[in-house]
């Protein structure tokens, strides 16, 4: 019986000194650099089921937000928009056409697809949208149909233990979905028919609507992919992520 479990104590210990972070490697010396990045980027999206403990990247697919609010837009949207227990799905099905690093501008730009992006939540919402009176509180969702995906990070260099670290700086994400279906479910305390058809004027009007919260969707998931990817820099040195300048 010792010996056995001490045969699996070493066993425990020589995976974890074995253990390799999870992850594709790019030396930013190659020259086809960007191209293996866009391998690396993809391989951790569709590993994304389950948490890469190693390098601070939680689950992305779904990636749960607790809670989530959008001030009112401007224009269709004249409400705040809350969010509970919000989950995005999709990440683990994104290909990326271009991931391209400037290390002289500490820029990284990302130009990636997704056939589907689809975001569940807990609503409550209280206002007008496109003038028409909405209100409930209740389970939803948001389906994005074919979304191109442009995500910047612009980097700054800092000092961690003696070694040299990135961290984000400032982040620009842009989404374009083809279509996006609403679904809001209990609206009006429950009137079905009055429910319906809100959410028919939603869908049918749906590029309107988009237009009027889009920058707020982006401020904010572009602040939350910033900080997932902050844990990945903070872990990793700039040698031990792009190779020896
Ligand atoms: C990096 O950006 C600078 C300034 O825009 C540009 O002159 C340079 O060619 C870029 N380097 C690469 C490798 O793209
Ligand atoms: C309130 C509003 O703008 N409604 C428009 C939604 O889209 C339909 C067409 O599907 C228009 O007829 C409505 O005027």
């Amino acid at each position: 019986m010792a010996g056995k479990l001490l045969i699996s104590i070493c066993v425990l210990i020589t995976l974890c000194i074995c253990a390799e972070i999870p992850i594709k490697k790019c030396q930013r010396k190659d020259s086809n650099f960007n191209k293996c990045l866009v391998g690396a980027i993809e391989h951790v999206l569709s590993k994304s089921t389950s948490p890469i403990k190693e390098i601070g990247i939680p689950t992305l697919e779904p990636l749960a937000v607790p809670s989530l609010t959008i001030g009112a837009g401007s224009g269709a949207v004249a409400f705040d928009q809350n969010y509970k227990k919000l989950k995005l799905t999709g990440i683990s099905t994104v290909k990326c056409s271009k991931a391209d690093v400037n290390f002289s501008t500490k820029t990284l730009f990302l130009e990636c697809k997704s056939p589907l992006v689809r975001l569940n939540f807990d609503y409550e919402i209280h206002g007008k949208i496109l003038l028409l009176p909405i209100f409930g509180k209740g389970p939803g969702s948001m389906d994005l149909e074919n979304v191109g995906l442009q995500l910047t990070f612009n980097l700054e260099e800092q000092e961690k233990k003696g070694k040299k670290h990135y961290k984000v700086a400032s982040q620009k994400f842009v989404l374009n979905p083809q279509l996006v279906k609403f679904k809001l479910e209990n609206l009006f305390d429950g009137d079905k028919a009055l429910g319906d058809n809100i959410n028919q004027v939603l869908n049918d009007n749906w590029s309107e609507v988009l237009a009027d919260v889009k920058p707020s969707y982006e401020e904010a998931f572009g602040k939350i992919f910033s900080s997932i990817f902050n844990n990945v820099l903070g872990k990793m040195s700039t040698t031990e992520i792009f190779g020896d300048a």
